[in-house]
């Protein structure tokens, strides 16, 4: 169950929970999905605690996982679907995972009582191994609610993950707008920023190179007009290149949005993006040294300047915006400030 926030353009169906479905059906599990957007009219608390056990008619609830994605959005409707599906008799298992829980440090069960299970971290593998499981077995990134709990991350394999979007678990017709990941994490450690992925740091980013083609490609083929690329830094992969040449050569004339990092930028890249229509976007934080050092994120400005100086002629359009993720930005703006993360498109 996903209680999600969307945007009128975006798929009905969230990339993380329908990457999570994906990775169940996958395994053989018998799988129900209930998404609900908490902000467009919805089902109330005890409205979705009867569509819940509506999904469990037939099977004895003891015998029934409940999974919920906690996302910041979602939070007070979660505790009291919650604090109603326990009142309702539900007497199986409930596991939560997604953002609130992976980024919280000890004393889950405090904020969350009714829950049996926490999963940190991407948890399509976690997810599916404690589904498998009766018995409250260690599992990497798991915390059994009532024991030590160790902070783990879950661990996930990015290269076989199974495809949400080949499964047709986001369907595609009449999706003009897509959100989409070619890798997940970060290499950088902005001390403010939750990509750092607090106790984990992935083996590999990147999803599988097949997988991203076989993407590619039906995005191109389904007609989808526009795609948010939700990777951290896009252009440090090393498919980054041959991402942009894949979509140029399927013929693809929408727009992809590209958050990358400047000092990375080089001409094969420009090249391949100078055939789309692309918008770059660079996130710096801060200018200014001081902060640099203090949110651990060094810039080289000259690098920068170069990178945006070769944007500009291929470019129909430039922005410029401050950034709001520097918690040090407030009440220090100037002219440079002001360049806090800057985008470029093409052509
Ligand atoms: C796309 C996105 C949006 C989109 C749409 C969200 C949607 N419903 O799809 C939009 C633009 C609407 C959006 C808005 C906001 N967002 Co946003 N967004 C994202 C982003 C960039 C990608 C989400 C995604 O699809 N990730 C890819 C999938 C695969 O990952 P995932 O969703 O995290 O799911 C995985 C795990 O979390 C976990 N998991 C998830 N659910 C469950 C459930 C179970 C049972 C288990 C076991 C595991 C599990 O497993 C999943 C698969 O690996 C994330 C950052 C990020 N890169 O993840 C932020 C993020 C989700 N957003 C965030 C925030 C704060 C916001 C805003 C509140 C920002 C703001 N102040 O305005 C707004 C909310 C609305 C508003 N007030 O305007 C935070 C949420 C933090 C939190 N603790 O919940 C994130 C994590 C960014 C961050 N680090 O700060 N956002
Ligand atoms: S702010 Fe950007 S560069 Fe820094 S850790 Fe977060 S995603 Fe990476």
């Amino acid at each position: 169950m996903d209680l999600y926030w969307t945007r009128d353009k975006d798929p009905r169906v969230p990339l993380g929970h329908a990457s999570l479905l994906t990775a169940l059906r996958e395994r053989g599990l018998d799988v129900r999905s209930l998404v609900v957007a908490v902000n467009e009219p919805h089902l109330d608390a005890e409205g979705i605690v009867a569509a819940i056990l509506g999904l469990t008619k037939g099977l004895s609830t003891k015998d029934v996982d409940v999974a919920f994605g906690a996302y910041v959005w979602g939070e007070s409707l979660l505790r009291d679907v919650l604090r109603r599906l326990r009142r309702a008799g539900f007497s199986g298992r409930i596991v939560l995972g997604g953002p609130q829980v992976s980024y919280s440090g000890a004393g889950l069960e405090q904020l969350y009582p009714e829950a049996d299970a926490f999963i940190r971290g991407y948890g399509e593998e976690a997810l599916a191994l404690l589904a498998s499981s009766p018995d409250p077995r260690p599992i990497a990134g798991v915390h059994w609610a009532g024991t030590p709990d160790a902070l783990t991350q879950a661990a996930v394999d990015l290269q076989s993950l199974p495809s949400p979007w080949l499964s047709g678990a986001i369907p595609l017709a009449n999706q003009l707008f897509v959100r989409w990941e070619t890798q997940r994490g970060c290499p950088f450690r902005c001390s403010f920023c939750q990509h750092r992925e607090p106790g984990v740091r992935l083996r590999r980013r990147t999803l599988g190179l097949s997988r991203i083609e076989a993407e590619i490609d039906l995005f191109c083929e389904a007609g989808v007009r526009e795609i948010a690329v939700l990777d951290p830094i896009f252009n440090v992969a090393p498919h980054a290149v041959g991402v942009l040449r894949r979509f140029a050569e399927r013929g693809f004339t929408g727009r992809l949005s590209l958050q990358c990092r400047a000092e990375a930028v080089d001409e094969a890249f420009l090249d391949a993006a100078s055939a789309l229509d692309v918008c770059l976007e660079f996130g710096l934080q801060t200018i200014h040294a001081d902060e640099g050092r203090a949110i651990e994120r060094g810039n080289q400005i000259d690098r920068v300047d170069a990178t945006l100086a070769r944007c500009e002629p291929a470019a129909s359009t430039t922005r410029s915006r401050s950034s709001s993720a520097c918690p040090f930005k407030r009440g220090r703006r100037s002219k440079r400030a002001s360049r806090g993360a800057s985008s470029a498109r093409f052509p």
